[in-house]
């Protein structure tokens, strides 16, 4: 079997002494890689002024690192405005926040052909290549363009919406066909391949079977679905471990026996936390006997605000946060702790563990780990609730938590309400039943599924090239 040659946005070259627990796909590809190698590809994440020079490859165990720079013009089209301005919002089903733009989306086609040209050379026939994240789709067809002959997959990290809302990109139909370059499409959920199909049957004229193979211009594309998963069992003992260090307990020393509600994520407008804080201003309006009781911790670290949309995000819930406090604060009570900025993961870790209700409510999400990690966490002897949005990839595979609409704050209210009063032995079904998903598919089951089969069943074929 080949190397495995993996393509992200985005590449963080491990430092010698890390340990692979500092999550993501770089876990979820540890076996993969100590197997069989491989080579990790992508932007190394910084901006120079004039022109980016040549890639570097730096090599830790048997894996070569190859990063290189993006110049000012690149950063800003390619990422900044097209990745971050256009496909987010679109695959989001956010269209009023998309800011379209043609000469950003030539550059984000321009940086992908930039991306094939520096990755050939250093393919081999053998190669198995797998690309992330909506980045990065029209990198499949700039490879086969410049001769790839290789198997290459792709992973869509985030939801795909249905053809009526994904039309509304100028070049979705142009996308749509990207796509056909890989062996293997992939998508988080049923509902995202339902999108996915949906936009094959309607943006490309073809009909998609029922096996959800696809063919065209020779070459067979599959389409699937393939949950991520999180390192499971390590997180259950990072969480118990930590929950006994200092700063969990002095979280906890801090609440002076009220429960707690945790929210964790990234500060971005997907994830629901405007709605999140007036549902729980909704709590302790319709439900006055948590008053004084409960404490929200919000934990939302501050990413890409170098757009508009996110800086605006951020004013909103500063102001929500306020007047939640201003309203409901005791002398001894803030009822929203507010922390912008990210924790170590052994800290979130330890503070999922001692939450009473994990707080998940993103409006659109492809997966959400945090909804997986929150019920990795818990004690099982003695477990907290998950409230999750029926808009997160999750809520499939998770049908024991109390899933809610984030646009309801009545109803959410009550799911919280809910959550707070549950009986030991309810909360310990549900999280059994959770549990136990999540031990039979880890984030490193994902990675095999994914490559058994992008590799697997069809490894015999050979590929035809483009016409
Ligand atoms: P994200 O949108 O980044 O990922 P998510 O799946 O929740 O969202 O993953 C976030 C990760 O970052 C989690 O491991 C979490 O613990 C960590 N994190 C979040 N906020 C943090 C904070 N304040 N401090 C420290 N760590 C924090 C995208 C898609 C998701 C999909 C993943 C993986 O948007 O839908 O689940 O990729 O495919």
């Amino acid at each position: 079997m080949g190397r495995l040659v993996v393509v992200s946005n985005r590449v963080a070259i491990p430092r010698r002494e890390d340990s692979p627990s500092a999550g993501g796909l770089a876990v979820a590809l540890k076996e993969v890689f100590s197997q069989r190698g491989g080579l990790w590809f992508g932007w190394s994440g910084q901006v120079v002024a004039g022109e980016a020079g040549d890639a570097k490859t730096v090599k830790r165990h048997n894996v070569d690192y190859t990063v290189f720079d993006l110049n000012e013009d690149a950063y800003r089209g390619y990422y900044v405005g097209h990745s971050n301005g256009v496909l987010w919002p679109l695959f989001h089903f956010r269209l009023g926040l998309l800011t379209y733009d043609r000469s950003q989306a030539e550059v984000y086609r321009q940086v992908n052909r930039d991306f094939a040209r520096r990755l050939m050379p250093l393919l081999k026939p053998d190669d198995t290549i797998w690309v992330h994240d909506y980045q990065l789709i029209p990198l499949g067809s700039e490879l086969r363009a410049l001769g790839a002959k290789q198997r290459i997959g792709y992973f869509h990290h985030i939801p795909f919406p249905p053809y009526a809302l994904f039309s509304a990109l100028p070049d979705a139909d142009q996308i749509l066909h990207d796509l056909l370059s890989y062996d293997l499409v992939g998508v988080q959920s049923r509902r995202d391949l339902q999108g996915l199909v949906d936009c094959m049957n309607q943006g490309t004229g073809m009909q998609v079977p029922v096996d959800e193979k696809i063919r065209f211009r020779g070459r067979e594309t599959s389409l699937e679905a393939h949950a991520i998963g999180i390192a499971t069992q390590e997180f259950a003992e990072t969480a118990a471990k930590a929950s006994r260090g200092s700063e969990t307990r002095r979280l906890v020393a801090s609440l002076t026996g009220r429960e707690l509600v945790i929210g964790v994520e990234r500060l971005d407008y997907t994830k629901g936390l405007p709605e999140r804080l007036k549902a729980f201003a909704a709590l302790l309006s319709a439900y006055p006997e948590h008053r004084g009781n409960v404490t929200y911790l919000q934990v939302a670290a501050k990413s890409r605000d170098d757009i508009e949309s996110y800086r605006d995000l951020r004013r909103e819930i500063d102001r929500l946060a306020g007047t939640i406090n201003g309203d409901y604060a005791d002398p001894d009570w803030t009822p929203v702790r507010y922390v912008a900025r990210a924790l170590s993961r052994d800290c979130l870790a330890g503070f999922y563990r001692v939450a009473r209700v994990g707080l998940v409510t993103p409006l659109r999400d492809g997966m959400n780990l945090v909804a997986k990690e929150y019920v990795a966490a818990q004690d099982p002897k003695n477990p907290g609730v998950l409230v999750l949005s029926r808009f997160a990839g999750a809520a499939e595979g998770m049908p024991e938590a109390l899933q809610v609409n984030p646009l309801d704050p009545e109803r959410m209210a009550a799911a919280l309400h809910t959550a707070l009063n549950m009986p030991l032995e309810e909360r310990r079904e549900r999280h059994g039943a959770m549990m136990r998903r999540l031990e039979a598919n880890t984030v490193s089951d994902w990675a095999k599924s994914f490559l058994h089969s992008l590799e697997g069943e069809k490894a015999d074929q050979s590929s035809e090239p483009l016409e």
